[in-house]
């Protein structure tokens, strides 16, 4: 199976900025946001999961083991409550996070030495690579 344990560094990002304009984020830090280079800490032990993503600004943190829903508070980003539940689909992660928002979550992937991340919310989908540090 696939291991996404390890360091991660940000090296693209496309269309952050429509992701964050549909979770309502304000126009200041998005600002600051989308000038940000992330750096992802993943620790995987068989189904559970901690996923620290650290920025000079601000710093997210999330634990689940697969197949079981968790209260999300998504505090620092747009702080929406939501049920979050993440399933592999064959090699990736996909996490469903139901709540206000439609269409929100996002999907997690390994190709070659990169890890991509795709944040969806409602229409807007946005992709970031990173890259093993
Ligand atoms: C930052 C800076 C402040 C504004 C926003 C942020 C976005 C963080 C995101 C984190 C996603 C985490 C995931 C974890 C699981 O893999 C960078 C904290 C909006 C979108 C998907």
């Amino acid at each position: 199976p696939v291991d996404f344990s390890g360091t991660w560094n940000l090296v693209c990002s496309d269309n952050f900025e429509g992701y964050m304009l549909a979770l309502g984020i304000d126009f200041a830090t998005r600002k600051i946001a989308k000038r940000l280079k992330p750096q992802k800490v993943i620790e995987q032990e068989g189904d559970s999961f901690s996923i620290q993503t650290t920025s000079a600004f601000r710093s997210y943190f999330v634990q689940f083991k697969i197949g079981e829903e968790f209260e999300e508070d998504n505090k620092g980003l747009d702080h929406r409550k939501c049920k979050s539940v993440v399933t592999w689909d064959n090699d990736k992660l996909v996490c469903v996070q139901t709540g206000d928002k439609k269409n929100r979550g996002w999907t997690h992937w390994i190709e070659g030495d990169q890890l991509y991340l795709e944040l969806c919310c409602e229409e807007q989908v946005c992709t970031q690579i990173y890259k093993s540090a």
